[in-house]
């Protein structure tokens, strides 16, 4: 059998391993090739190949469920899932999705792309199943990384106290996260690695103690006995939190992974397979740059290189941002930079290199990392915790009970916020305005390029007399000129005027600056003349600059890169209607729904967010005109 001819995962039933092992090589080819085309997530993937068959060989897919963690890993389960000749559209608009998502697939079971999620998932699914008096299984899968997160270690308390509720946990444990993983966890894991494995110590005690005479009748309890000697060796905080620990397994064996599963299927309560894997097996390059290949933009499969873009772009956002931040912890030793497992997506791990002592990693541990810097700012130290804006959203409770409320100046660096492209709903940085404004004492502003970024990382190291935030999007600048050093502060809720025109006011925020000038220059080349305020700050609002201008040019279009309900526009609706001042005001920007996965332009033009759309839903609106009419 060829993987293309697999549609539905209990096919691979009755295989031998040899067959499997074709069927391993067939994945890794494909999942290659596609990577290579269109980008994605690689090294995790040609970790599970023979994770994925193993355990789907020993489930009745029809009936069991398996969760996968995060699902970066899944693309082996998507190719036997039904869609293996859909996956070169893999992250493309319309096509495969990067992550899971509940609506691509019956064998996706829960969706997933933020971490730490599959265990509770899964226990609420064993719970339902039990309640209503079903059979089946519940797996799942969650990597030594994703165990770093508070989520993960609150579900397997929980599951560890339900010795009756079967639940099946599948740790692939290679030893990274996106970095090298961190923490005393995975310090543990790493050390039932090296240690023999649990179930293949007693079958050796057995195999020994059957031959002595006499000893037969009180074999079972010897090896009992003994079988707990060596799980005291290795899978002891698993066991003592109530879970039967089997491993650690070869994640690249087949025979011994299906052999254990099979075990671990004839288990009652919460059972831990322990599972070795090498993320990027198969893939030379990828498993000698790990970090390098965990996921990859379109790359040369023989030579591993990354193809070059046509032309060379202007640096990336968070390149400045971690180069800037470095050159200001240089000089001042308080500034700590925290991330939770993205050193390299922040750039953090810049400042990692140069001063180690300034940079701390917490692991998958986002709302960890906002308390730990309330701590450190308590302490007179100055915190910079640098999240993305999506996985921001884990420590809500974090920033206001622990930050907001005791006024501590934690500086919230908030990169991927806006549109993310390919990786889709889960990632897009859709909410922070909106999370973040309603929380008093909070200040938040947006650069509207790369050279106020740098302006305003130093503005946020500065200002000490509360919580700050910076939001700023993925990809690359615009090629403006960057300084050095010497960056000045900027006047904290003050907006800027870049563009004066009498018959549409134009206030824009973060990265839709930018198109709002371009949209007003389109309009300039209809007749219509626009102001253009770039507010940089969404609080304090430069309310002593927008409501004058308001008033006095009497239509407003407000422009964000960020979700309209709550966002930058309903502040800016709030303040005028605070100010009575009534007058017609468009909001642009991402109406209640879901953005899926596609290129930045894409969602960006499905979205009504290019300067030419932009133009053309002013002149409808206020001059009731359809650009093209008017020229
Ligand atoms: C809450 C959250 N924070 C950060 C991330 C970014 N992230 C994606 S995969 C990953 C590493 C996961 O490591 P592990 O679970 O060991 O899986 P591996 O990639 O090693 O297979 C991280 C940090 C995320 N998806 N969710």
């Amino acid at each position: 059998m060829h993987l293309s001819e697999i549609t539905h995962p209990n096919q691979l039933h009755g295989l031998s391993i040899r067959q499997l092992q074709q069927i391993a090589k067939q994945i890794r080819d494909k999942h290659l090739q596609t990577v290579a085309a269109s980008g994605g997530h690689l090294g995790p993937g040609l970790g599970v190949v023979e994770l994925t068959l193993g355990l789907y060989q020993t489930l009745d897919l029809d009936r069991d469920k398996v969760i996968w963690d995060v699902g970066h890993q899944a693309y082996p389960h998507k190719l036997i899932t039904g869609r293996y000749h859909d996956f070169h559209t893999l992250r493309q608009k319309d096509g495969v999705a990067g992550y899971l998502k509940r609506c691509e697939n019956q064998f996706d079971h829960f969706g997933a792309g933020h971490a730490s999620t599959s265990i509770s998932a899964a226990l609420g699914m064993a719970l339902a199943r039990d309640l209503k008096g079903e059979k089946f299984k519940t797996v799942a899968v969650i990597g030594d990384g994703a165990l770093t997160g508070g989520m993960a270690l609150e579900a397997i308390n929980h599951a560890g106290h339900l010795p009756k509720t079967n639940l099946l946990v599948v740790l692939n444990d290679n030893e990274m996260s996106i970095s090298p993983n961190v923490g005393a966890i995975p310090r543990y894991l790493n050390k039932m690695r090296l240690s023999p494995p649990m179930q293949f110590l007693t079958d050796n005690i057995e195999e020994q103690f059957k031959n002595i005479p006499f000893v037969g009748d009180e074999l079972e309890r010897i090896t009992e006995g003994m079988k707990r000697l060596a799980v005291s060796k290795v899978g002891a905080v698993f066991e003592e939190l109530g879970f039967t620990y089997m491993g650690p397994v070869d994640g690249h064996n087949l025979e011994e992974l299906i052999a254990t599963f099979q075990q671990a299927h004839q288990m009652t309560g919460p059972v831990l397979v322990h599972v070795a894997t090498v993320k990027g097996k198969g893939y030379e390059m990828a498993e000698k740059d790990q970090v390098g290949y965990h996921a990859q933009n379109p790359f040369n499969l023989t030579t591993g290189k990354a193809i070059p873009s046509s032309k060379p772009k202007p640096p990336a956002y968070a390149k400045v941002f971690s180069h800037t931040l470095v050159k200001l912890a240089e000089q001042n030793p308080k500034i700590v930079g925290i991330t939770a497992a993205m050193a390299t997506g922040t750039g953090l791990d810049k400042l990692q290199a140069k001063l180690p002592n300034q940079y701390i990693d917490v692991g998958i541990a986002e709302q960890h990392a906002v308390t730990l810097a309330a701590g450190l700012a308590c302490e007179g130290m100055r915190p910079v915790a640098a999240i993305y804006s999506t996985f921001l959203q884990r420590a809500y409770d974090q920033i206001i009970h622990d930050v907001c409320i005791q006024n501590l100046p934690v500086f919230f660096c908030l990169d991927r916020a806006g549109i993310v492209g390919a990786d889709g709903p889960t990632h897009q940085g859709m909410y922070d305005i909106a999370y973040l404004r309603c929380i008093p004492n909070m200040v938040l502003m947006a650069p509207k390029d790369e050279a106020e970024l740098q302006r305003m990382t130093v503005t946020g190291i500065e200002y000490t007399d509360g919580p700050i935030a910076m939001r700023f999007p993925r990809g690359n600048g615009y090629g403006v000129p960057l300084m050095e050093e010497g960056w000045e502060a900027l006047e904290i809720g003050k907006g800027e005027i870049l563009r004066q025109g009498d018959d549409v006011l134009i206030v824009g925020y973060g990265t839709m600056v930018y198109p709002g000038m371009q949209a007003a220059e389109i309009l300039s080349e209809h007749g219509i003349e626009a102001t253009v305020i770039n507010a940089r700050f969404v609080k304090p609002l430069d309310t002593d600059l927008i409501v004058p201008l308001a008033k006095q040019i009497g239509r407003v279009v407000t422009l964000e890169e960020g979700c309209l309900m709550g966002g930058f526009g309903s502040a800016v609706a709030e303040a005028l209607l605070d100010a009575d001042v009534v007058v017609p005001v468009k909001r642009i920007g991402v109406p209640d729904q879901l953005v899926d996965h596609a290129t930045p332009d894409e969602s960006k033009a499905s979205l009504g967010l290019t300067s030419q759309q932009i133009a053309e839903n002013i002149m409808q609106a206020f001059f009731k005109k359809e650009l093209a009419a008017v020229k």
